[in-house]
């Protein structure tokens, strides 16, 4: 008789060299650069806990008391917590917390209200939303007759006017509020003044700044908007995944569009650290990380200004910037790379109006919510602020980049990141 626990004890190392090495390479990256990536965070241990946790092993497709299979008694606990502290976190009347990504989430709270052939009106990706927005090449801009706003070409926030002229001329089934790349808050009381006035759902996407919500660092979409639909690995520094609260009189329509409509059993390791993560995002130190996170972009933001970059909007009220990096002659596609050479991660993006192709851009976006994490306040701001300007500013000098490099690795070291791992 063979015996099928053979191996079953193996770390990663013992079980798969390779990977073990390549996770270990990754963790190693992780310590030693800075991570400007607005979308990006670093867990707390608990989480990771959570996402590597025997839960991985477990089928639980339905919802807590009402599950297709057995054995549920543990799991359906933690998703009942789970929904419960997110409605508890953001104020809203229902919580579904099976989505196992931002645009499935939205698919969710979209598949809930609207037919194929619906109007949706919704960010432009080049302007700052998402591809679940209505993108041509998503399944929004097949499924949906898509009515897109943007930002004004003198300010570069939201015109809320136009915002209101587009809705009243294309009559929404939905109107989106949320962006990927907007580095200003967003008014969600006038996003519902014009979804009543011209008959529209309101779905709010929260993902970028659900932290900052949480933290009391930014207005909380959850009164105004129908659906809110969120990720959980950004600013509110939980596992990959998603969740959309949403008021009572969708509650059923959203929980049977999720399970079984587009998801089968629900990823409950992410289920547990969405739990965790909920827990800690309402704590009052949650409270004063959101605040540290805005204080920081302003900072970088600042910094950068100061010495001679132009900043989309002119500024930040919240935890990303987008900087146009036209007036240093360079794309976002070579800054990025000569960034990540001087040991800062960051990504290329599109600004608005950008002349540059979506895979070059004109754009770069920088995001706090990680170096917050590591501890970093102002003053390492106006550190990285300065490494950024002189390795943009000497595009050809290699030798900067690398003593950039060790500089960053240096700093990132007086910040530790995961001592137990
Ligand atoms: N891909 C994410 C971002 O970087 O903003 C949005 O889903």
């Amino acid at each position: 008789m063979g015996c099928f626990m053979d191996g079953m004890e193996a770390s990663i190392e013992e079980a798969d060299g390779t990977v073990g090495r390549l996770i270990k390479e990754e963790l190693s990256r992780q310590r030693t650069q800075i991570e400007l990536i607005a979308s990006e965070n670093f867990v707390p241990a608990s989480i990771l806990e959570a996402m590597g946790s025997v839960l991985t092993n477990k089928y639980a497709e339905g919802y807590p008391h009402k599950k297709y299979y057995g054995g549920c008694e543990y799991v359906e606990q933690i998703e009942e917590i789970a929904i419960e502290r997110a409605k508890a976190l953001f104020g809203a009347d229902h919580a579904n917390v099976q989505p196992h990504s931002g645009s499935t989430a939205n698919q969710a709270a979209y598949f809930s209200v609207m037919r194929p052939g619906d109007t949706m009106l919704s960010m432009r990706l080049d302007h700052g939303g998402h591809l679940s927005h209505g993108h041509p090449i998503n399944f929004t801009g097949k499924m949906y007759k898509i009515a897109a706003y943007g930002v004004n070409a003198e300010t570069e926030t939201i015109d809320y006017d136009d915002l209101a002229r587009l809705a009243r001329e294309s009559r929404p089934k939905v109107i989106v509020a949320g962006a990927s790349a907007y580095p200003r808050s967003i008014d969600f009381k006038r996003f519902r003044e014009i979804a009543d006035e011209t008959g529209a759902i309101l779905i709010t996407d929260m993902a970028h700044i659900a932290g900052l919500v949480a933290g009391g660092a930014h207005e909380n979409p959850a009164p105004y908007s129908d659906f809110v639909t969120s990720t959980t690995h950004k600013t509110l520094r939980g596992p990959r995944g998603a969740f959309v609260l949403c008021k009572d009189g969708f509650a059923q329509d959203l929980d049977r569009t999720v399970f079984p409509g587009i998801q089968g059993g629900p990823l409950l390791p992410a289920i547990a650290g969405k739990a965790i993560c909920f827990k800690l995002a309402s704590e009052p130190r949650f409270k004063e990380y959101a605040r540290q996170v805005v204080k920081n972009a302003s900072a970088l933001a600042g910094a950068l200004q100061e010495r001679g970059f132009r900043l989309v909007s002119g500024g930040t009220d919240n935890h990303m910037m987008l900087v146009d990096l036209r007036p240093k002659a360079l794309t976002g596609k070579a800054a990025e790379r000569l960034l990540h050479e001087a040991g800062i991660t960051s990504n290329k993006n599109a600004i608005p109006f950008d002349p540059e192709k979506p895979m070059v851009t004109s754009g770069l976006r920088f995001g706090t919510a990680a170096v917050t994490t590591r501890g970093m306040t102002e003053n390492e701001m106006t550190v990285i602020a300065d490494a950024i300007d002189g390795v943009l500013s000497a595009p050809d000098d290699a030798a900067l980049r690398k003593a950039t490099r060790s500089k960053m690795t240096d700093l990132c070291l007086a910040y530790p990141l995961y001592k137990n791992l």
